[in-house]
């Protein structure tokens, strides 16, 4: 797979089209939609909802349920929910780290972040504002931390794509303050000064986003009827602090120089992840 280290270095963000093929997403999609149905199903017994929508598509059903049963503002991305061989076998896909490794070299790890996200339709709270990703993990601002991003659905402007201003991560980590109102901490200085700055990424099933985690991004609101699923998943050179990071117990190396091959198997991560305290810990 082509990629473009300049372009990368350049704008702090990279996408990269057709890097993932529909059979590479598709058991990741499948998790996703037996949650969704294990969860519809469990709300149809007790009597909260009478409709489980079986019928419904992946981009739609969730929605459907969660407004039957008045809960639209359950707005949070999946974690625990998520956590199976599927989504490692993402995480660690060849074709996601030859991506990497033409960015970062081969020794890489994942650090043990990853989210599946449904971005409900008209939901403010499932936006963010501009931030650098190294605003919300405190003391990762002087090492590269790579963010992989995949839409599991076609994202285009009506459905909350993402923004970016190319080359803001030059300027190091901006302060960041609470405003009321705001869910997440914002810059106390605007990022940017005029629209011709900002670059918005329609996306196809499929593209694969890579960004730093100090350039400037933004998550626009999903004015589309059906929710916008996505992915992401964070990585760092082997050997980088994580800072005491919430997930850095359910890091582990991804590649390591001269293996073509994730040093860390399925079973290996699982029991990793078993020992750790984050079971139960977010949804
Ligand atoms: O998935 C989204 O809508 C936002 C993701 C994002 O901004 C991030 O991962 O830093």
């Amino acid at each position: 797979m082509e990629t473009n280290p300049e372009k990368f270095a350049e704008h702090g963000y990279l996408v990269v089209q057709s890097a993932l093929s529909e059979s590479d997403l598709a058991p990741l999609i499948a998790v996703v939609s037996e949650v969704v149905n294990t969860r519809a199903t469990a709300l149809s017994k007790e009597g909260v909802i009478s409709d489980t929508y079986e019928e419904m598509s992946f981009e739609c059903r969730w929605h459907a349920v969660l407004k039957a049963c008045g809960r639209e503002n359950e707005v949070f991305g999946w974690h625990t929910l998520v956590f199976s061989e599927a989504l490692f076998n993402l995480i660690t896909h060849p074709k996601v780290l030859d991506i990497l490794e033409s960015l970062i070299g081969s020794d890489i790890r994942f650090n043990g972040d990853f989210w599946v996200r449904p971005k409900l339709p008209n939901e403010k709270l499932t936006t963010l504002p501009w931030h650098q990703d190294s605003a919300y993990m405190p003391g990762t601002e002087n090492d590269t931390h790579l963010t992989v991003w995949l839409p599991l659905v076609d994202v285009k402007l009506e459905n909350g794509p993402l923004q970016f201003l190319p080359g803001s991560h030059k300027s190091g980590l901006q302060t960041y303050h609470r405003v009321p109102g705001e869910a997440f901490a914002v810059p106390v200085l605007s990022p940017t000064s005029s629209d011709t700055d900002i670059d918005t990424l329609e996306m196809k099933k499929g593209d694969l986003l890579v960004f730093n985690n100090l350039v400037f991004h933004r998550s626009l609101v999903n004015h589309s009827d059906s929710i916008r699923w996505s992915t992401d998943f964070r990585f760092s050179r082997t050997g980088t602090s994580l800072n005491g990071l919430w997930h850095e117990a359910i890091a582990c190396p991804a590649r390591e120089r001269e293996s073509r091959q994730c040093p860390t198997s399925w079973q290996m991560w699982r029991a990793q992840w078993e020992a750790s305290p984050h079971k139960d810990r977010f949804l």
